[in-house]
């Protein structure tokens, strides 16, 4: 593919063919909305938020390639043809040589866990991701946080803020011996540290140290080409590499993946589990046809497979990764200049507000990001999630909330969907919200769900 961004500004490589309008209501309107809600943004409905940052998953515009593709499903029970189409796509862009489909990523995290984690098992990880740990711990394992410090510190300016400690590593190696690890859990775009990269050099460390040891890596490639762009820009050696050869290269140091494909590759749904190990993959597909389908569908209709597999070969152009990136770092430019205290440097998929300094006067257990994300709907009708301590949970042994270094809003840009008009609108709004914030009030949890709590958790208003 020809790559031209260099000429030109951050600008979308596409043209906008068709839209879908939007209400736009009143702050009056948004109170009443907000506590039928229970100040929580996953409960408002959809068709009452002006702008939709709740997040990248599954909400990014399909090109007309993809919509074409959904025509062309093969919905056939066994065998169908969408699905060899995707298996090529992985092998091609991913290096991977066997591929599971799911309904999406944590149907992917359910196999993996289950096949490859043994009770009392330590799965060390760069940073944990909500529904990856809750899996790990179902099959009995336990996350062990070997991310770089650096990562929890909102004011680290280090540009590869998802590298792992090796030391960190080493030190669980050490304690509970290499034959309890059974893999490390590799994310690229560290979604919980703010979509914060890893960098290739500390990949291949990686890499070495753990087939020292004899362990694997498997890699949540679920934002893997925004990764690639970072590398691309920021570490030597890679600036005339490509994003495709750059995510290419990625994979082929890790031993299989998980993959929510409703980020990087822009389908609605979807999503599978890759491995290179020919017995892992033949018990993944056998497990799979237990818990999602078959194993060339999984739990994806044909149609979706063929709409991902064309998703895949977008997500790793340059043109396409430049303006994507574009965007967000615009968006994050903009709130700079309100004042207002975002992680830096700025990461992939979103703009992540540090609630601990936004609301200084409110404690961390009167939920500030939470509520400063129900804040922000209320000024300008733009939706946002909490990444702070309702989102971490609880101690499994003493049952008290965990309290995170984070306590962030996610303010998570869809790919292909906003103009930036509409970031300037939501620059605005949270920069107003910013001038009154010594007024907002922290809030009580009135209803706590078991398993992670963030998505139906209800609040009051102090
Ligand atoms: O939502 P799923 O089941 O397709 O994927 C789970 C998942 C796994 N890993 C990572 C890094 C994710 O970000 C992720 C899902 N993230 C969501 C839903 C998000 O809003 O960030």
């Amino acid at each position: 593919m020809k790559q031209s961004f260099r000429k030109h500004s951050w600008a979308e490589p596409y043209k906008i063919k068709m839209v879908e309008l939007l209400d736009m209501n009143e702050r009056e309107d948004r109170e009443n909305f907000l506590r039928e809600a229970g100040y929580n943004t996953f409960l408002l409905k959809s068709k009452d938020v002006y702008i939709d940052l709740l997040t990248d998953s599954g909400t990014s515009a399909m090109s007309d390639r993809q919509w074409s593709g959904l025509m062309m499903g093969d919905e056939a029970y066994a065998g169908s043809r969408n699905f060899y189409h995707l298996e090529d796509a992985v092998r091609k862009f991913y290096s991977y040589k066997h591929v599971v489909p799911t309904h999406q990523g944590r149907g992917a995290e359910h196999i993996i866990s289950q096949i490859m984690i043994k009770p009392g098992d330590i799965i060390p990880g760069n940073m944990y991701f909500t529904t990856t740990k809750l899996h790990q711990e179902l099959a009995g394992g336990i996350f062990k946080d070997v991310i770089i410090d650096e990562a929890h510190d909102s004011e680290s300016e280090f540009p590869f803020k998802g590298n792992i400690d090796l030391d960190k590593l080493d030190a669980l190696v050490k304690t509970y011996g290499a034959e309890k690890i059974p893999y490390v859990a590799m994310a690229t775009s560290v979604n919980m540290a703010g979509g914060q990269p890893i960098s290739m050099s500390n990949l291949k460390a990686l890499r070495t140290y753990t087939q020292k040891h004899g362990i694997k890596i498997i890699h949540d490639m679920t934002r893997v080409a925004e990764n690639a762009w970072f590398i691309k820009q920021g570490e030597e050696g890679y600036a005339d590499k490509s994003v495709a050869e750059i995510v290419y290269e990625i994979c082929s140091l890790t031993d299989g993946a998980t993959m929510s494909s409703k980020k990087d590759a822009m389908v609605n749904i979807g999503g599978f589990l890759a491995i290179n190990d020919d017995d892992l993959f033949d018990e993944a597909r056998n497990m799979v046809v237990v818990y999602e389908g078959l194993h060339t569908y999984g739990g994806m209709a044909g149609r979706d497979m063929e709409a991902l597999a064309i998703g895949i070969e977008e997500s790793v152009s340059d043109n396409h990764m430049h303006a994507r990136i574009g965007q967000v770092q615009y968006l994050g430019e903009q709130l700079l200049r309100y004042g207002v205290p975002i992680i830096k440097p700025i990461g992939g998929h979103g703009i992540f507000i540090d609630a601990k300094k936004f609301l200084a006067h409110i404690p961390q257990a009167q939920f500030p990001a939470q509520r400063l994300a129900a804040e922000i709907y209320l000024d300008a009708g733009v939706r946002t999630m909490e990444r702070g301590i309702v989102s971490a949970g609880r101690n499994k042994e003493s049952g008290e909330h965990n309290f995170p270094k984070l306590e962030l809003v996610r303010v998570t840009i869809p790919r292909r969907v906003y103009t930036q008009a509409h970031m300037d609108v939501i620059a605005e709004s949270i920069g107003n919200v910013y001038s009154y914030r010594h007024e907002i009030k922290g809030m009580k949890m009135i209803y706590e769900p078991k398993y992670l709590r963030f998505f139906q958790a209800r609040f009051e208003l102090l």
